[in-house]
């Protein structure tokens, strides 16, 4: 059985893997990142480490679990050293990066995670936390009966959530004098940094009525005194299989417990809005813009949107990956018609021009290397489509123009869910709602009915005048779905797939 990678064995490495090239010791933390899975070690950290190597010897990573100790579990023996693989059909590029300075579980010590936020040396707060764990409501405020926002505003001590990490920490930060840090979120959310902005003030605002603020309410101070850019980040990573795991340990030579996958592709668009200051991100490929909702809007609608409708009918058509689904010419060319839906409801005078990117996207999806399952992107559908696809649809029913492919998006995920247990194993993928998801499609309702509950559990389209008529559309798909599958539904959209 080989050693483990670590700083002691690191030197050990074939010479053809990079290294970082710096004194991990000298570095100190200035980030702490909540949610520290595969995505932020692909993409945050593997930038982050890029800027070390350049100098900026203070903006190390405090990686943190807001739930699970898997990761701390396989990166602290292994002093927060991992492999990034890159992957394409040119083979595979191996990295280790070092920008992970330790590792804390939540659960286990929120106050470590208190300290670590408000160590004044902290000065900017990343996230990628995925979209449920913002405990939105139906209709996108803060859910305040969610049983773990209850928890916290009784326990801010020892918070389970993000916000109330976030509330606490700053308010403790505020009350020593020090200035508040920057707030990063980089999840798949539109207008990400004013999303949590504003979930942050509500929840501050609940905090303030429990009275522990005195007259100095916490909610104005977050509101007036703490920056949140907004973000749009992108890098395809698969979950890592435990082949990926033997494959890199022979080419290292040494065990990586948790090694991570990834494309060539990256980007990362930021508001540079950072009082407290920032590493100069700007040098390794990052883009720093006034405003990134175009971006945003093009990645969310056109990238996203894509996945979710190659994941659901994907898996409706027996495709496990990305890469096979993308071969197949029905979705293909669905894919290619669910763009030309989309494009015209993105901002028109961004200057960014979808067609190199969609042709982008298309090379990306292609990529066999990467074997990203349908199933994990299917995940958290109810949490997902509303920015994805319900938005696009929505505003092409206000100009007039039909959704027709955006709305199978809809119904494919409804008839996916459905068949979980059926033609899917049960618990292929999962969604915060499958509670009431599973006892509503168990029911066997009429199309229209069952559109219309889901509607409402999801809080998609939400007191939209559109509303009713998106319903209609995406239950004519599921009729097609639930009578014949993607065949049908492809059909009555000009697709042949037989
Ligand atoms: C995917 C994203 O799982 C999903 O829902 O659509 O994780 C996607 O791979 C990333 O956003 C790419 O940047």
């Amino acid at each position: 059985m080989n050693s483990r990678l670590s700083n002691a064995t690191i030197a050990e490495l074939p010479g053809a893997i990079a290294i970082p090239r710096y004194d991990r010791d000298a570095v100190t933390p200035g980030i702490v990142h909540l949610g520290v899975g595969a995505f932020h070690r692909a993409h945050q950290a593997a930038y982050v480490d890029a800027c070390l190597a350049d100098g900026e010897a203070d903006w190390g990573i405090v990686g943190v679990s807001l739930r699970s100790p898997d990761t701390r579990d396989a990166l602290a023996p292994q002093d927060g050293l991992y492999t990034l693989a890159v992957r394409d059909s040119a083979g595979e590029k191996l990295q280790v990066v070092g920008s992970i300075l330790s590792l804390l579980v939540a659960p286990e010590d929120p106050g470590a995670v208190l300290a670590a936020l408000t160590d004044p040396r902290t000065r900017i707060v990343t996230l990628t936390i995925t979209e449920k764990a913002y405990l939105r409501a139906a209709d996108g405020s803060l859910d305040g009966s969610h049983p773990d926002i209850v928890h916290d505003l009784a326990n801010p001590g020892s918070p389970k959530t993000a916000h109330g990490f976030l509330a606490e920490a700053l308010a403790r930060r505020r009350a020593a004098g020090a200035p508040p840090f920057t707030v990063l979120c980089c999840d798949n959310l539109p207008a990400n940094g004013a999303t949590l902005h504003r979930l942050l003030i509500e929840f501050a605002m609940l905090l303030d009525a429990r009275g522990s603020a005195g007259d100095r309410p916490l909610a104005g101070y977050v509101a007036d005194e703490v920056a949140f850019p907004s973000s749009m980040v992108d890098r395809i990573v698969p979950a890592t299989t435990d082949a990926d795991r033997t494959r890199i340990a022979g080419e290292l030579g040494l065990e990586d417990a948790w090694p991570v996958m990834t494309e060539p592709f990256r980007q990362w668009v930021i508001e540079d809005r950072f009082p407290a200051g920032r590493p100069a991100w700007e040098k390794f490929g990052v883009t720093m813009v006034e405003d990134v909702g175009p971006f945003e809007d093009m990645k969310l609608r056109l990238l996203n949107g894509a996945h979710s409708g190659i994941a659901y009918l994907g898996l409706l058509s027996g495709h496990a990956t990305v890469d096979r689904a993308f071969a197949d010419p029905a979705i293909r060319q669905f894919v290619d018609w669910l763009w030309a839906e989309a494009i015209p409801t993105l901002p028109q005078d961004a200057g960014l021009d979808p067609i190199p990117y969609t042709a982008e996207l298309a090379a990306r999806f292609s990529n066999t290397a990467l074997a990203h399952r349908t199933a994990q992107i299917a995940n958290d559908g109810s949490q997902k489509l509303p920015q994805r696809i319900v938005a696009s649809a929505l505003t092409r029913l206000e100009a007039g123009l039909l959704p027709e492919h955006l709305s199978l998006v809809v119904a494919a995920w409804i008839a996916a869910c459905a068949a979980r247990g059926g033609s899917l194993p049960l618990g292929h993928f999962t969604d915060p709602l499958d509670a009431a998801l599973t006892a509503l499609l168990g029911q066997e309702l009429p199309a229209n009915e069952t559109v219309t509950e889901v509607f409402e559990l999801a809080g998609f389209a939400k007191d939209h005048a559109k509303r009713q008529t998106l319903i209609e559309l995406v239950a004519v798909h599921l009729v097609h779905l639930r009578r014949e599958g993607p065949v049908l539904a492809f059909a009555a959209l000009g697709i042949d797939s037989r």
